[in-house]
């Protein structure tokens, strides 16, 4: 029966494959949450010897078909010494992605998908991702090769060590950069950067980053409020007043995307400068209550 419900909602991969002893998967959104747990304790012997992963890797697709399988082969290289596991979560693309990914999860155990149905939202597919896996250092980061997937090691290395739970790729750091951008989008950037730096508790010099890695709790802690049709979620992580974080930077040199365009739209930037005013105002009412 699990099978069934799992499948309706396009869970695909280790869980269904019954690999994992506690998997639970979580659709982010309140209508409809599945559970499973707990009935999984399967016998590993019997089913080829795999374990629950520690460490995920959620990458968020819409229409990304030309670029997740060189991806899947990149993590492959540089994760190799690790456990870990990779989810992938579509919303809806149109250019055969699914096929793509089927195709990978089909011939690479590690590889795992969701497809939601009647979702949108970079946020909350990360969100989504994060719920679908027991692992407990989860990392977030773009399917189009942007990200310097070289640092996953590092990073999550941070996490584990306890030097931090929650590791952030940074474009502004000494060593990072924003590649090919234009003097536009950079500017644009940097003054958002500043902007959300004023509405932030702890340091980050790129809170915008879509790459970064964290513990598992700072996630379920907030995972409920989260802006699901956000863009930019670490964002809305850091600025969550009840986190305990202790971040550290790790710079990259943001690469051109390697096909496809950005969905970084006109109405993804209203809907970060929503998000931005809000967490300005709500510090600022913290503040003279405080007083
Ligand atoms: N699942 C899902 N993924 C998305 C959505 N919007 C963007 N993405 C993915 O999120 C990542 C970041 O988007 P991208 O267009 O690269 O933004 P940019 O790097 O700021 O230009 C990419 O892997 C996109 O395919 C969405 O609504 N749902
Ligand atoms: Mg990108």
């Amino acid at each position: 029966m699990l099978f069934g419900v799992a499948a309706l909602y396009g869970v695909s991969g280790r869980v269904l494959a019954g690999n994992a002893n506690r998997a639970a998967c979580v659709l982010h959104d309140m209508s409809y949450i599945l559970t499973i747990c707990e009935e999984y304790a399967c016998d590993n012997e019997t089913d080829g010897g795999l374990t629950v992963p520690t460490y995920a890797v959620i990458i968020p697709t819409l229409n990304e078909a030309r670029n997740v399988t060189a991806l899947a082969e990149r993590l492959e290289k540089v994760l190799e010494h690790l456990d870990w596991e990779a989810v992938f979560v579509d919303d809806g693309s149109t250019d055969g992605t699914v096929d793509e990914l089927r195709s990978l999860a089909l011939r690479t155990p590690r590889v795992r998908f969701l497809r939601r149905v009647g979702r949108r939202g970079l946020a909350s597919a990360c969100v989504d991702g994060m719920m679908s896996t027991a692992a407990e250092y989860l990392a977030v980061m773009d399917a189009d090769l942007q990200h310097d997937e070289n640092l996953l090691p590092a990073m999550f290395d941070a996490l584990a060590s306890g030097e931090a739970n929650l590791a952030v790729g940074s474009r502004y750091l000494e060593e990072g950069g924003t590649g090919a951008w234009d003097k536009k989008r950079v500017g644009l950037s940097k003054l958002a950067t500043w902007v959300a730096g004023k509405s932030m508790k702890v340091r980050c010099s790129d809170p915008m980053s879509g790459f970064f890695a964290l513990h598992r709790d700072i996630i379920d802690a907030v995972a409920e409020k989260v802006q699901s049709r956000g863009f930019k979620i670490l964002f809305d992580i850091l600025t969550q007043p009840e986190q305990s974080l202790a971040v550290r930077e790790f710079p990259y040199v943001f690469r051109e995307r390697a096909a496809g365009r950005t969905k970084l739209s006109c109405s993804v930037m209203a809907d970060f400068a929503r998000l931005l005013l809000t967490r300005i105002l709500s510090r600022c009412f913290i503040r003279k209550r405080g007083r």
